[in-house]
């Protein structure tokens, strides 16, 4: 557990069922000793996966929630963010990140877009474009390959070799983000993980389970979070995550958890270091 008590700022979807943005967010900072403090973009019955959903933009009331906590004088050792709702929200965010972004405070953003070469319901190219802004700044950007491949303006392939995924984590550190991760890209029967982190360019690669649930890159990115801002070295809190997640899927898969309800870690989260 970490000597001093962190918090972090988590600026994400409620999503009430299917496991992803803050209902991941929340129990798995909370399972590595981390406050986690939500600022919802939007409320959604459930995520954009299932065929129909209930979706609020919570956007007219981020200036005034985001406002109180300015009175407050909160502070906080992270701020994560996550699904946007709209596109003014990027300003709204920048505007958070200004007030609220000590010098030791971690940036880490989830440029949350897409899947599978293309982009979810809610998103278009004028969001994605506003969220190169939000990458550009961050201390660490965590896209799988679809999002890494808008974010740099390059065209989605399926199976790219380790050439194509290095040349766009270049292209995304030139933009400003600082550490890069490519996240979940499979390959035969493993599932690899690419970075790009000052002068260090490697991958790690787990056994793929069987089985891609929604919300996975939610748990990857909440536990990477969490691990960084408990000061965890990159490379072992990448392991540790890969590692969490490929036991959480075998679990969920053996369990016949449907896809869209996400990965099933709440039996496990007591595992979690
Ligand atoms: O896991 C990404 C995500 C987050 N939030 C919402 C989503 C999705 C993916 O479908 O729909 C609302």
């Amino acid at each position: 557990m970490p000597e001093k008590l962190l918090k972090c700022a988590v600026i994400n979807d409620l999503s009430g069922y299917g496991r992803c943005s803050l209902t991941v967010a929340i129990p798995v900072l909370s399972a590595l000793g981390i406050q986690a403090c939500p600022v919802p973009t939007a409320v959604l019955s459930n995520h954009t996966d299932y065929d129909s959903y209930y979706f609020k933009d919570f956007t007219e009331d981020m200036p005034e929630y985001i406002g109180n906590w300015r009175v407050l004088n909160l502070m906080f050792d992270a701020i994560y963010t996550g699904f946007l709702g709209s596109v003014r929200q990027v300003d709204i965010i920048l505007d958070f990140i200004h007030d609220f972004k000590k010098e030791s405070t971690l940036l880490f953003v989830d440029p949350v877009m897409g899947d599978d070469g293309r982009l979810y319901d809610t998103y278009d190219l004028k969001l994605c474009n506003e969220m190169k802004k939000l990458a550009g700044l961050a201390d660490i950007i965590t896209p799988n390959l679809t999002e890494a491949c808008y974010l740099s303006g390059t065209e989605y392939i399926e199976n790219p070799d380790d050439g194509f995924i290095y040349d766009i984590c270049e292209r995304l550190a030139d933009t400003g983000a600082g550490t890069v991760i490519v996240t979940g890209v499979l390959r035969g029967d493993k599932i690899l993980n690419f970075v790009r982190s000052g002068n260090d360019r490697f991958y790690i690669e787990t056994d793929f389970v069987g089985a891609k649930y929604c919300g996975t890159g939610d748990v990857f990115s909440s536990l990477m979070c969490g691990y960084l801002t408990r000061r965890v070295p990159l490379r072992k809190a990448l392991v540790l995550t890969a590692e969490f997640i490929k036991t959480a899927t075998e679990f969920s898969f053996n369990n016949n958890v449907p896809f869209t309800d996400g990965i099933a870690f709440e039996p496990l989260l007591h595992n979690i270091i």
